[in-house]
């Protein structure tokens, strides 16, 4: 892994309706992200925030496609920010916020890589588009956008189209799909583990296969949901859905992704300290990130 991390935050909360997600950043870095990361050897340079707009578009607001311009307008920042950071050879990590924000860090990081692997570690799919999605938020849309499927404005980011391809993710931790994400899940292909699999193969085998199956990208990109914990273990998060990944399980999938080295960079999302129990999940979102990066327990 590189030894240089670029650290930015993007309190956005424009891609869902739940208040208190903006201030994930600052869960994150209260619960000393940077000082985690030194003691394990890395340079950290804290880019700070991506400016989010609160002004209202005079657009008329797509009921289908909440927030629309002000999404678009703070990912395309982010985008530029991140595309930058691997430019100066750094490692973007990217704090969220709702997981709308994969939509800008992924068009920053695709533009270095031709074929880049994503993992995405979720309850949910975020494969709805504006003719599927049942609630409008774009938070659950953004890895169809990064397919190609979706509003241009979100689709086009950062001068590349599509940004990923299908036969280069996988979904880990899934349990809550709509039915039209289950319909692009098979159309196009896609890999993902539900908790299902989780269970009958054990979190190993699951990185074990997962690695295998993005052997041939040239990069590999986490995103990684809170969401996709198991809620007892990660309670500060917008969309909680029972029957999650555990603790335990969690850190062995990060720590064996230290040991792939295959991950060239990644974003923690949805952490929301307002519906958190004394910055739990900021703390649990902290330690995910210290076992990515190679923290042993001896
Ligand atoms: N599938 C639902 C929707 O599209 O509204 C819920 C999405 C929640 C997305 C969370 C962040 O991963
Ligand atoms: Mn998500
Ligand atoms: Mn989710
Ligand atoms: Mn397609």
């Amino acid at each position: 892994m590189k030894k240089n991390i670029s650290l930015i935050g993007v309190p956005m909360d424009l891609g869902q309706t739940r208040r208190g997600v903006d201030m994930g950043p600052s869960a994150i870095r209260y619960a000393d992200v940077t000082k985690e990361l030194m003691q394990l050897g890395y340079t950290v340079e804290d880019l700070g925030d991506i400016e989010i707009s609160r002004f209202e578009p005079s657009l008329e607001q797509e009921e289908n496609l909440k927030n629309l311009v002000q999404v678009t307008d703070a990912c395309s920042l982010l985008a530029t920010k991140v595309d930058a950071a691997i430019q100066d050879n750094s490692f973007p990590l990217v704090l969220g916020g709702d997981h709308s924000i994969a939509i800008g860090t992924i068009a920053g990081v695709a533009k270095h890589y031709e074929n880049l692997g994503v993992i995405w570690f979720d309850a949910h799919g975020d494969l709805n588009t504006p003719e599927t999605t049942p609630s409008g938020n774009i938070h659950g849309m953004s890895l169809a956008i990064n397919l190609g499927h979706g509003h241009p404005l979100l689709t086009k980011i950062h001068h590349k189209y599509p940004k990923i391809k299908p036969e280069h993710v996988v979904i880990i931790g899934a349990r809550s799909l709509d039915e039209g994400e289950r319909v692009f899940i098979k159309e196009h292909g896609i890999k993902v583990y539900t908790m299902h699999e989780i269970d009958r193969l054990g979190m190993s085998r699951v990185i074990d296969e997962t690695m295998a199956y993005l052997k041939h990208t040239d990069g590999v990109h986490l995103s990684l949901d809170l969401d996709g914990l198991e809620p007892h273990d990660a309670p500060g998060v917008g969309t909680p859905v029972p029957g999650g990944i555990t603790y335990r399980e969690g850190h062995l999938a990060m720590e064996m992704l230290a040991a792939s080295r295959m991950v060239t960079s990644a974003e923690f999302v949805e952490v929301n300290p307002i519906l958190d129990e004394r910055n739990r999940t900021a703390v649990v979102a902290v330690g995910l990130i210290a076992s990515l990066f190679g923290q042993k327990i001896l």
